[in-house]
């Protein structure tokens, strides 16, 4: 089966998706997701300029042999823009062959090793009436771990808090990002006060989880995690930039907040020492920004060597097909933690058709063969590509900070 075509697709049904779809001489059709939020551009001229025509005559069941051939062949290695290229081929042929085999992936990654796949939403409020509110919308639709983000009192606008009752979506459509204001210490002294009350208000069972969003020294990280030790958190998620794998080793050293890291890594080799030494408890990858599944495998095993568990990156930046490639994961692998899950625009939807359902706080990837995405390219026509940016942050003085 060779491949015959393959064609880059940008289209914005709510937001930007970068989309490749791969033909075969015998005419299965697979789709992989490259969608790189604010730097969309890049991601979808690598591949077309410089992928694609590696790809053309190429036998569509070598996914590792292609694998290697475009992250060694490419000589330059690793970073979000070719790590994203190379998951949107290596998923595009996984579900080529799963098509092949009449099978949804699961089965060719060994089978389903649980029945579905807990999945945590997000909840937000510019205060504490609203993220109350928030939480409990969550849990009626059917959520049964979650995220807790909180405005912080003198600061306008912050990462993760939506305005009420709307869909929280950070890439916006202006000509240059928008600027936030950031404050360490103001967040750091309200927010072990919005865990108290979000526990004192649904009990100690529900599954609470927390983003810093890379903003915090490894020092101050700690202090947060000791802080919040007493609302029993699911995971602390990027409390530090983590570039400098060794900052969490000081984080470690003095809280057993469970730590979650690593949604902006490309390869294994970004969490060699966060493995190896058991610094960290979850990893964060997305297939769509670490070379697909089958660098995903990879990455997923060796975490499991050490008990680190999964916790796939699950924003709306990672289209329907990239979720759908994480969902067929974890239901397939043994050291699953949870899914997180933003559920996308119904725009979204009509030009991605799934197979993947969520019904009672888990998700499934569904029977369909392949990963269970179909691309409506007629529909995808309608939603022309927009610039868009994600925000960028400043501290009062003006300084640059981690958004
Ligand atoms: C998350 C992430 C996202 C990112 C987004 C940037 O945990 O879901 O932090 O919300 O900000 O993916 O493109
Ligand atoms: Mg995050």
């Amino acid at each position: 089966m060779r491949i015959a075509g393959a064609d880059v697709i940008v289209t914005s049904p709510g937001r930007n998706f970068v989309t490749l779809e791969i033909t075969t001489d015998d005419g299965l059709v697979g789709y992989g997701d490259a969608t790189l939020n604010g730097r969309e551009l890049a991601a979808a001229s690598y591949l077309r300029d410089h992928v694609v025509p590696l790809l053309i005559g190429r036998d569509a069941h070598k996914i590792e042999d292609t694998w290697q051939y475009l992250y060694r062949g490419a000589y330059w290695r690793r970073g979000p823009v070719t790590m994203a290229a190379i998951a949107a081929v290596d998923v595009a042929l996984w579900d080529i062959k799963a098509k092949a085999a009449g099978m949804p992936l699961y089965q060719l990654l060994g089978g389903a090793s649980r029945t579905g796949i807990r999945a945590y939403g997000h909840a937000s409020g510019r205060d504490l009436p609203e993220l109350l509110d928030s939480v409990r919308a969550r849990q009626a639709e059917g959520f049964r771990s979650i995220r807790v983000q909180s405005g912080v009192p003198g600061l306008e606008t912050i990462y993760g808090i939506s305005a009420r009752g709307k869909d929280y979506e950070p890439a916006g459509r202006h000509p240059l990002p928008n600027e936030e204001t950031w404050d360490t210490r103001a967040y750091l002294r309200h927010l072990p006060t919005v865990f108290e009350a979000v526990r004192n208000e649904f009990g100690p069972e529900l599954p609470l989880l927390h983003d810093c969003h890379h903003r915090l020294t490894p020092i101050q990280a700690a202090k947060l995690g000791k802080a919040l030790e007493p609302y029993d958190l699911f995971w602390l998620e990027d409390c530090t930039p983590a570039e400098n794998q060794e900052a969490l080793r000081l984080v470690r050293e003095h809280t057993t907040t469970p730590l979650a890291i690593g949604e902006v890594f490309n390869t294994a080799f970004d969490y060699q020492t966060l493995i190896r030494e058991q610094l960290i408890d979850y990893v964060r990858s997305a297939v769509t920004h670490t070379g697909g599944v089958t660098a995903m495998r990879k990455l997923f095993d060796y975490a499991g060597l050490y008990q680190v568990k999964t916790g796939i990156h699950g924003p709306t930046d990672i289209s329907p097909v990239g979720m759908a490639a994480g969902l067929h994961l974890d239901l397939a692998i043994h050291n699953f933690g949870i899914q997180e899950f933003m559920p996308h625009s119904a725009e979204t939807y009509e030009v991605f058709r799934r197979s993947y359902t969520f019904e009672d706080g888990y998700l499934h990837p569904g029977e369909t063969p392949g990963i269970g995405v179909e691309l409506d390219k007629k529909a995808a026509e309608k939603f022309e590509y927009e610039p868009a940016y994600l925000p960028v942050n400043r501290l009062r003085d003006g300084t640059l900070h981690d958004w």
